[in-house]
């Protein structure tokens, strides 16, 4: 069961699950917080007339104008129902950190961008064509809205060399329809009463568009908090499948091994009983018991005949065992300090001793039952402590984890949309 005290805690638990979700919950944040007044920001080049532009927009001198560069900070000025905000100019070359997280917050925060381009420079340069193009591919995704603007159209000569550059525009971005504004025009009309050079301005034109683009805000909004949740949620829920998957696979897998494993055992198990068996149910007394006397230590006798056949059924019994054991990956014992002689730290001497001389202990280890069922206990713990197994046993823990994140994440997710 997870609980999230806060946003920051919920969000925690996805961004560790999925890093490249920041974007998107950074700007849920934004959105579960806003008022309803639409947030609309410039972006675009330094002194391309953003702050300008705004000024004539919001009906106030709020924004700073200067023919140097000028904006550093974010600023941001409420008026006529919307929420201006100035970004620092688009100038990769000349931005420093704080322009970058002002752009950023710009770019989060905004549900309207305007993306100003000064009619003098002619062309849209890479970046700007770039800016475009994330812009575009955002707005498509996520119903924010973006207006091209052609900023200050009273700096080209005549209409030859306007048409010049809008010509120049409609190549480079085809399907974006372009404003045409100057806001010294605006200013100068309004200043002198002139309705025509308001008009020629493109301002209340440009005013009017954005109104009907504030007007689709609410909506807008609602669809991005939707879409989001949806895209972080389609990717959690594909996460936490594939780990539930792969956990399950292991763990198939560490069952199927241990009875594999098992199986295996017992039938080599079965088959040493036989022949020890075959040993103990040679007819007459055990030759193998009889000690040699004095005089017979250089003979061949019964006792020595006997004796060396036990030793060599055995010998081919364990043999056989530990043939087993060594294809499962079970040899030798985990290092320890008290065992000097590596060749004694083996798997067989731990589970069977040194030497087994007796058939009588032969049967005991390998025939009776209770000796069977400790053999076969006795190797499955080897079995389960070797390096492969205990490797296995540590993906598991791995992929429980990872499944846990992820289950995690989910619910912190569930609980976000809760909060929508
Ligand atoms: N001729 C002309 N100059 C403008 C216009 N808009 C802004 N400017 C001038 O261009 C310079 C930069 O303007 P500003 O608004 O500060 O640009 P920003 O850096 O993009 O914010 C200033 O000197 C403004 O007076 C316009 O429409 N026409
Ligand atoms: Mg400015």
């Amino acid at each position: 069961m997870n609980v999230f005290l806060d946003r920051t805690d919920a969000e925690t638990a996805i961004l560790s699950l999925l890093p490249g979700r920041s974007d998107d919950l950074a700007r849920l944040k934004i959105l579960a917080r806003v008022d309803g007044t639409p947030i609309v920001t410039v972006i675009g080049k330094y002194n391309h007339g953003k702050s300008s532009l705004l000024n004539v927009l919001c009906g106030a001198s709020a924004f700073d104008v200067a023919d140097k560069r000028q904006t550093i900070a974010l600023s941001e000025h409420l008026a006529a129902g919307v929420r201006w905000l100035d970004a620092p100019g688009l100038d990769a070359d000349v931005a420093s950190g704080d322009d970058r997280e002002a752009l950023t917050a710009a770019w989060q925060r905004s549900d309207i961008r305007l993306l100003v381009h000064a009619a003098k420079e002619g062309e849209l340069d890479n970046s700007e064509r770039q800016l475009l193009g994330q812009l575009d591919a955002d707005d498509q995704r996520t119903r924010r809205q973006t207006l091209f603007i052609l900023s200050q159209v009273d700096q080209l000569e005549d209409e030859t060399h306007l048409a010049h550059v809008t010509d120049a525009l409609a190549t480079q971005a085809p399907h974006v329809p372009v404003h045409l504004t100057s806001s010294v025009r605006y200013s100068r009309g309004m200043e002198g009463g002139k309705a025509l050079l308001v008009a020629r301005s493109g301002i209340p034109a440009l005013k009017e568009a954005l109104q009907a683009a504030c007007a689709l805000v609410p909506e807008a909004r609602k669809y991005e908090v939707a879409l989001r949740h949806a895209d972080v949620r389609e990717e959690v829920g594909t996460l936490q499948h594939a780990r539930n998957q792969a956990l399950a696979t292991l763990l198939e897998t560490q069952v199927t091994q241990a009875a594999a494993f098992s199986t295996g055992l017992s039938e080599v198990l079965d088959k040493a009983r036989d022949e020890i068996q075959e040993l103990l149910d040679h007819p007459g007394p055990d030759d193998a018991l009889r000690p040699d006397t004095h005089e017979e230590r250089f003979q061949v006798t019964a006792g020595k005949l006997e004796r060396a056949r036990q030793q060599l059924a055995l010998t081919k019994v364990n043999r056989r065992i530990s043939s087993y054991l060594v294809g499962h990956g079970v040899e030798e014992l985990p290092p320890s300090p008290g065992c000097v002689a590596s060749s004694l730290n083996t798997v067989m001497v731990a589970v069977l001793g040194i030497s087994v001389k007796y058939l009588e202990d032969m049967r005991r280890i390998y025939c009776a039952e209770p000796g069977r069922a400790h053999l076969q206990a006795r190797f499955t713990h080897y079995y389960e402590i070797s390096k492969d197994r205990l490797a296995l046993a540590e993906l598991i823990t791995a992929a429980v984890d990872a499944r846990d994140k992820a289950a995690c994440a989910a619910a912190a997710l569930q609980w976000l949309e809760a909060q929508a």
